[in-house]
């Protein structure tokens, strides 16, 4: 059985100790998901405490948090740069050169990560053990525009995966992203060559976004039980 409990604690400890990374007069990308949830919680604090900082949430869920825990908020017209972005992942692959392969968009808002998550200077993965994987193997979440979703699929499957429209949880229907597009969960079994595989999915008419993040983040901050092991 999974050790939940746990997993929450070392989301916990990632997301606290990435936040710990923010600098004064900093602008930072926050991301969605769990993990990332508690940087936005830790750095909320530290504003409380008198640390100057603007946010550009990367979904509806982080700026709901953010506001919620009195974050000042901008956007990426209103800023010359973003100094760090903390983010989860859904899977971390670490690559022969040093760097890392992500799949994200389990939360169905990769797109707005990942302009936000690559404007950064510094983009900061926070994950739990579980997330560490060699090679990546979970579905890839691609955004489409909604009459996009036959013919994406269907050259899904000519490139040997098996797409799935994501249903909404607790209605009838597919997930809606905060863009209005749906998304195709495409498994393509274990992943070997996660860039060539971006940008063939990349290059799709009607594809708004792929959640394979290709050698885009800088360190990935992992928590367990006992700490936080910092790779990159
Ligand atoms: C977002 O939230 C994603 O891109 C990824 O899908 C997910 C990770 O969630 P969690 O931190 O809750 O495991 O960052």
């Amino acid at each position: 059985m999974k050790n939940t409990e746990g997993s929450s604690e070392a989301k916990r400890r990632a997301g606290e100790h990435a936040a710990d990374l923010v600098d004064d007069g900093d602008v930072v990308g926050l991301g969605t998901g769990s993990t990332a949830a508690h940087a936005i919680r830790a750095l909320g604090r530290a504003v409380d405490s008198g640390l100057d900082v603007r946010g550009i949430p990367t979904s509806f869920q982080s700026r709901q948090l953010a506001l919620d825990a009195g974050i000042p908020l901008t956007s990426l017209d209103a800023v010359d740069g973003v100094d760090i972005a903390i983010d989860g992942a859904d899977q971390v692959a670490e690559r022969n050169d040093g760097g890392f392969d992500l799949v994200k968009g389990g939360g169905a808002a990769h797109a707005r990560e990942k302009i936000v998550d690559a404007a950064a200077e510094r983009f900061v993965v926070v994950a739990d053990p579980s997330k560490l994987v060699d090679p990546l193997d979970y579905p890839v979440p691609v955004e489409v525009l909604p009459d996009a979703r036959p013919t994406v699929a269907g050259t899904v499957r000519a490139l040997g995966g098996e797409p799935t429209l994501r249903a909404a949880a607790h209605k009838d229907g597919p997930v809606v992203t905060d863009n209005g597009n749906v998304v195709l969960d495409c498994d393509f079994g274990p992943i070997e060559d996660p860039a060539t595989l971006a940008s063939e999915l990349a290059a799709l008419p009607g594809v708004v976004e792929q959640g394979l993040f290709v050698g885009l983040a800088d360190a990935v901050h992992v928590g367990s039980a006992d700490g936080v092991e910092v790779r990159g």
